[in-house]
Formats: structure tokens, C-alpha cells, sequence
């Protein structure tokens, strides 16, 4: 796989220096213009605060990019023409010589290959809601199961079956931790009722339980489930009606596969009146800022 750098990340790799490789699909896909841009700024320049050098990656014309420059990250936020591409559509990407945002499992298959050990987003993909009869589980989930990286989110989105996407990911292999909580978050909310993950309380704990984890030669994720603060997170029993309607609306549209999940969030953001857009917001940067401090204690 031929992999671009920028000077940032490739001088970062020359030095052991601390990386974390950041998602594009969540600029793309997940928020409306401009919000997009400026989140993907902000999240660039915490990570930097925070003491890493952010891999935002992306595929240009058909090309994979590790660490975008100012107007690549722009195209990303503000081309239509650029696709959402999960791990299975490298290939075909890169023949069509399409842009694209990459999704979780995409930036993971492409982090693991250079050599970059954790990786933030805002919520993985999962078992979607009604998966018995559609079949919908997101690719996130066997990258999870197969790939050993750090993986720091809010918890699955909440317009999914979390239950049964914690289910799963016992199934692949995907050790679940909890950042200073042992209930499962729901992305937009703190809580999800889903109570006994193994709770750990610093990065440095992280690092070394992930050590550990590929040291006993295990190849699946290291899942750290992080809440979204008090301040920014909307109540549950807030967001349950609101996503319930979005489902519903969904398919009544029959939009399905991979549709589905923007339309979902676009859905929620209008129901909300731009509510749920500032928690994603919120929620992904909190992600960021935990995963600099654990990619650097992985580096020690
Ligand atoms: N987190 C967000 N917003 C997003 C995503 C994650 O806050 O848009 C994206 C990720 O790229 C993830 C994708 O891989 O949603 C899941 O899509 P699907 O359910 O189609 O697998
Ligand atoms: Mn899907």
C-alpha cells in the first residue's frame, strides 16, 4: 500500500514521535459544511496541544493520504464528490481514482500499516438497530476484531442496538474498556444502561493494558469508551424519541447500507435543531484529546 505523508507525520515517524491517526468520514459524512471544517481544524489542534502530531486520512484523486494539508482537509469538508470508503473499498478507490472520506475500519486498515498504534473518532459503527432482519452490522466491527490498535470513542452511536453491538464485539475479540466509568456511553449521552465494562482511569493504564493486550499476541482492538463531559452530553431519554423518528424516517425513504448512518445523523442534527451536532462535536474532540495523551504514553 503506498501511503502519502506530510512532513508532519512522516517526520513524526522518522522520530518515534507520538501520532494519532484521526477519521475522515466523520468530516464528510457526519457534519454539514462549514461545522466540519472547523471541527477538523479544532481536532487537528488539540491533538498538537495535547503533545501529537494528528494523521487525519483521507484518499486524494485516488491516492492515500497520512496528515492532510490546510486545503486537503478542505476538499474533504466541502466536496461533494468525495465518497464515504470502508476498509473493503481501498482498492476500488484507488483504481477509480475517486476522493474519499475514510471510515473507521478504513483508517484503521491504513494506520496499522504505518506503523501508528491509536486512533480517536466519534462513535464506531456497530450492530445497527433492526440488524436481525437487515443484516446491518458496520465494517468498524471486524476491522475492531482484527486489527491491534487503540481505538478511543464515545461508545457506539446511539442511533444503533447497543446491546447487541457490545454482543458482537465480545464475539470478535474487541477488548472493551471504560475511560473513568464501567457503564457503556451512548455517544450523545453518558449513559446507556449497559453496565460492567472494566473501568480504567489514566492513559497511562491504558498504554500499559494495551502493551499487554498485543503482548499476549492478541490482534483485535483496544476499544476505550470515553463519555461525552456532563456539560455537552444530551440526556438519554432526550435522544430516544428523536432517534426512534429517524429510523422511521429512514425507512420509509429505504435508505439502507451505507446511507444510512449520515442520513441518520443529518436527521438527528435537524430534529434537534443543531443540538446534536455540537455534542458529535464535543464528544469527537474530548476523543482527540484522550487519545494524544494515550498515544503518548504509548510512545514512552
Ligand atoms: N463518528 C461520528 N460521526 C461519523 C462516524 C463516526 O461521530 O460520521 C462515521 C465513522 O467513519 C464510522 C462510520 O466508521 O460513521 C460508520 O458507518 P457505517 O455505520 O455505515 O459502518
Ligand atoms: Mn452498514
Amino acid at each position: 500500500m503506498k501511503i502519502h505523508y506530510s512532513n508532519e507525520v512522516q517526520s513524526a515517524l522518522n522520530d518515534h514521535k507520538p501520532i494519532l491517526a484521526l477519521e475522515s468520514t466523520i468530516i464528510a459524512q457526519g457534519m454539514p459544511y462549514p461545522h466540519n471544517l472547523e471541527f477538523a481544524q479544532q481536532a487537528e489542534s488539540i491533538c498538537r496541544d495535547q503533545g501529537a502530531v494528528p494523521a487525519t486520512t483521507a484518499i486524494i484523486n485516488g491516492e492515500i493520504y497520512v496528515g492532510l494539508e490546510k486545503n486537503q482537509i478542505e476538499l474533504i469538508a466541502r466536496d461533494p464528490s468525495v465518497k464515504k470508503i470502508s476498509r473493503r473499498e481501498l482498492g476500488i478507490a484507488l483504481s477509480r481514482k475517486w476522493h474519499g472520506a475514510a471510515t473507521v475500519s478504513a483508517t484503521m486498515h491504513v494506520a496499522r500499516s504505518a506503523g501508528i498504534r491509536v486512533f480517536a473518532t466519534g462513535g464506531i459503527g456497530g450492530v445497527h438497530r433492526g440488524a436481525e432482519d437487515t443484516f446491518d452490522l458496520s465494517e468498524d466491527l471486524t476491522a475492531l476484531g482484527s486489527i491491534p490498535i487503540v481505538v478511543v470513542s464515545a461508545g457506539a452511536k446511539a442511533i444503533l442496538d447497543i446491546g447487541r453491538t457490545l454482543e458482537y464485539l465480545e464475539t470478535i475479540g474487541v477488548a472493551v474498556v471504560g475511560y473513568k466509568t464501567s457503564e457503556f456511553p451512548a455517544f450523545y449521552s453518558r449513559h446507556s444502561g449497559f453496565h460492567g465494562i472494566h473501568q480504567v482511569n489514566s492513559a497511562k493504564h491504558i498504554a500499559r493494558m494495551y502493551r499487554n493486550h498485543t503482548g499476549c499476541g492478541l490482534h483485535s482492538a483496544l476499544l476505550v469508551a470515553n463519555p461525552v463531559s456532563e456539560k455537552d452530553e444530551i440526556p438519554a431519554q432526550d435522544m430516544e424519541s428523536i432517534i426512534a423518528a429517524a429510523c422511521t424516517s429512514a425507512q420509509e425513504k429505504n435508505i439502507s447500507g451505507k446511507k444510512l448512518t449520515p442520513y441518520l445523523l443529518a436527521e438527528i442534527v435537524r430534529a434537534t435543531g443543531g443540538r446534536s451536532l455540537k455534542t458529535n462535536r464535543a464528544l469527537a474532540l474530548n476523543n482527540v484529546g484522550l487519545g494524544a495523551k494515550i498515544s503518548r504514553e504509548v510512545h514512552k
